[in-house]
């Protein structure tokens, strides 16, 4: 299995993705061996270019090719079933709701500038609004997971992390941590600390500069 996913600042390495993360906290999840292509503009093959409009994350195994971060996890539980991820559908919807929303809002966040002003701070208002929604959803487990009663990790656990990674990196960076989650959203903050240190997260991490470099470039456009 060959997976593309957007290259670091030096063309190189593993760039700042957290669809790509996701697919990679996947595949780690179920032991599998792959080869991974960080590419850029220039240097991703020309048909996932032709066939495929360059989307990355993109997942090459035989003669088949997956994009969307979504629907290649769902194809990777689905054809690799150990150790499965996919949690029951009522319980994954549920999930689903609670966290619905949360990329898009620390994304329009982290982009907005000046930092401070007043449509910042209803960005900033709008984030912590969801994250009251992961908040209260977490609160209700006696697990540490997402869904059901947060016994087992799933794929939901492996999308949110990413984001929730560059939420605390980007907050840091940019926004002088105008929204304290360990004292604002503790149950996240909990959540935040455990899954950070699960080994296909941090095996799969990229360094926190890569994160700033992404937004720093999302920041000036
Ligand atoms: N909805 C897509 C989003 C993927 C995405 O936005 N990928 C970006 C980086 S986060 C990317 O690879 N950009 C580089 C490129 O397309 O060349 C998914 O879930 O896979």
């Amino acid at each position: 299995m060959t997976l593309y996913i957007k290259a670091g600042p030096d063309g190189k390495s593993v760039g700042d993705c957290p669809f790509a993360h996701y697919v990679r906290i996947v595949l780690h999840e179920k032991g599998l061996e792959y080869d991974v292509r960080p590419s850029t503009q220039d240097t991703k093959p020309q048909w996932l270019i032709d066939y495929y409009e360059g989307s990355m994350p993109a997942l090459r195994h035989r003669k088949e090719c997956y994009t969307e971060s979504d629907v290649i996890a769902q194809y990777l539980d689905f054809f690799f079933q150990e150790p499965p991820l996919s949690g029951k559908k009522k319980l994954m919807a549920a999930t689903q709701e609670a966290i619905d929303g949360f990329f898009p809002a620390v994304a329009k966040y982290l982009k907005h500038t000046p930092d401070g002003d007043d449509d910042d701070a209803a960005l900033k208002q709008n984030l912590e609004g969801v994250l009251g929604r992961i908040e209260q959803h977490l609160s209700e487990k006696s697990g540490p997971f997402l869904v059901g009663d947060g016994a087992e990790f799933t794929l939901a656990d492996a999308s949110l992390a990413p984001k929730l990674f560059h939420m605390q990196v980007g907050l840091q960076k940019f926004k002088d941590n105008a929204i304290n989650v360990s004292e604002q959203f503790p149950a996240v903050q909990e959540y935040m600390t455990a899954i950070f240190d699960r080994p296909s997260f941090k095996e799969t991490l990229y360094p926190e500069e890569t994160v700033v470099w992404g937004w720093s470039n999302a920041r000036e456009n």
